[in-house]
């Protein structure tokens, strides 16, 4: 028998990329969409047109979605992946954040257990929980949270995850996933705005660009790495957490440069805080420090520990920090350039 698997967030860039693996282990995949004025199925074209998949209208705020779902699906596996998933924007929507990242994983949780208790659950938990907690953080560090986003992916992982495993014997595990990224990744998230923007900058599309804070150090994994561990933490004997991350933390300006040095542009910073700019090669203003884009409060450095999943899960990161960023920069370049030769 196939087993089957629901992913909420499917449209997203992790979504998307689990919804291939899957396909290719031989799953019958099931995702849940909710309804958006654009088109959300950019990511997912080449498996719906095969009918690799299976997609279901709902919404994490409603539990009789969800219910409607999980009964059409009927699904061994559930990957929880669905989330207002931006923290910069959470600081403007949190009750929205909160009932998506924490009520929605209740929501999930209580109606897929009602309808199977051996079910296996895998929720997106993130480093974004760790907040002010000092590098490197692994499974054992302590939770300083400073964002609507990270406290309530925290409420989900300590009430939900944590809890009803412990009381409740449920087989519910998460991954608490650094940031990793991909030529898939939303635009709003620094990575691929930088990437897009020195491409078209390089094509001539754009002249300049802004950025809020270049010192905040970040640990940069490739997705496509990180979705194979999602499947794997549900398929050991007893459930568990594990820390997902390279090892490695650069800065945003260190993510610019990458970039820059992909394509072939040669850049210079010039000042420093708020009036910090980066110039080309014939000292034309390229890049921009913008107030507006800083947080109202900043996790500073996140580098994690991932020893524990390199042991028991036997995985690891196949690609570096330059090859990331090599990789998304040429993407946009190939992107662009096939946009600028179709006008
Ligand atoms: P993403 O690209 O922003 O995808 C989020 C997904 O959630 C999208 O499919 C989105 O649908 C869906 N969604 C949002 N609100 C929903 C709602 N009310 N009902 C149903 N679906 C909803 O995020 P990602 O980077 O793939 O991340 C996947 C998960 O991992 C998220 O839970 C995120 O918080 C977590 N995480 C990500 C990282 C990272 O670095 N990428 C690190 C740690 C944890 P639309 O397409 O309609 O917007
Ligand atoms: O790309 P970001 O928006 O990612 P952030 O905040 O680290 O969150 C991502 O990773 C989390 C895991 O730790 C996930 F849970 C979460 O869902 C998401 O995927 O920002 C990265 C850094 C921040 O320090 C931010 O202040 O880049 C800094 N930054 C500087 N200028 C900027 C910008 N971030 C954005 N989005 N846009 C800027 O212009």
């Amino acid at each position: 028998m196939k087993k089957r698997a629901l992913i909420t967030g499917i449209t997203g860039q992790d979504g998307s990329y689990l919804a291939e693996y899957l396909v290719g282990l031989g799953y019958e995949v099931w995702g849940l969409m909710r309804r958006t004025s654009l088109d959300p199925m950019l990511r997912l074209e080449s498996l719906v047109r095969k009918r690799r998949i299976n997609i279901i209208y709902g919404n994490m705020h409603h539990a009789s979605s969800l219910k409607a779902a999980l009964e059409m699906s009927r699904p061994h596996e559930i990957y929880n992946l669905a989330a207002q998933s931006d923290v910069g924007i959470s600081f403007f929507v949190p009750e929205e954040t909160e009932d998506i990242n924490y009520a929605g994983l209740k929501r999930l949780v209580d109606e897929a257990v009602r309808i199977n208790p051996k079910v296996r659950i895998y929720q997106a938990s993130t480093s974004e929980m760790y907040g002010k907690t000092l590098p490197p953080q692994n499974e054992r560090s302590s939770f300083k949270p400073v964002s609507p986003y990270g406290k309530a992916k925290l409420r989900a992982h300590k009430t939900i995850v944590e809890a009803y495993r412990k009381r409740r014997g449920l087989y519910i595990c998460s991954g608490i996933l650094f940031n990793h990224e991909s030529p898939r990744r939303g635009e709003h998230f620094v990575t691929r705005k930088i990437a897009i923007s020195l491409a078209k900058i390089k094509l001539g599309l754009q002249k300049s660009f802004s950025l809020g804070n270049l010192n905040a150090r970040r640990d940069w994994g490739y997705a496509g790495d990180y979705v194979r561990v999602m499947y794997a933490i549900l398929q050991q004997e007893k459930p568990d957490d594990f820390v997902i991350a390279t090892g490695e933390s650069h800065t945003v300006r260190e993510f610019v440069e990458a970039v820059a040095r992909s394509l072939r542009m040669k850049i210079r910073w010039k000042g420093t805080g708020l009036r910090e700019i980066a110039v080309d090669e014939r000292g034309r203003t390229i890049l921009r420090v913008d107030k507006k884009y800083y947080r109202p409060v900043e996790v500073n450095h996140l580098r994690g520990d991932s020893m524990k999943a390199r042991r028991e899960l036997g995985w690891k990161p196949t690609v570096s920090f330059d090859r990331l960023a090599a990789m998304m920069a040429q993407a946009e370049l190939k992107r662009f350039r096939h946009m600028k030769s179709a006008v």
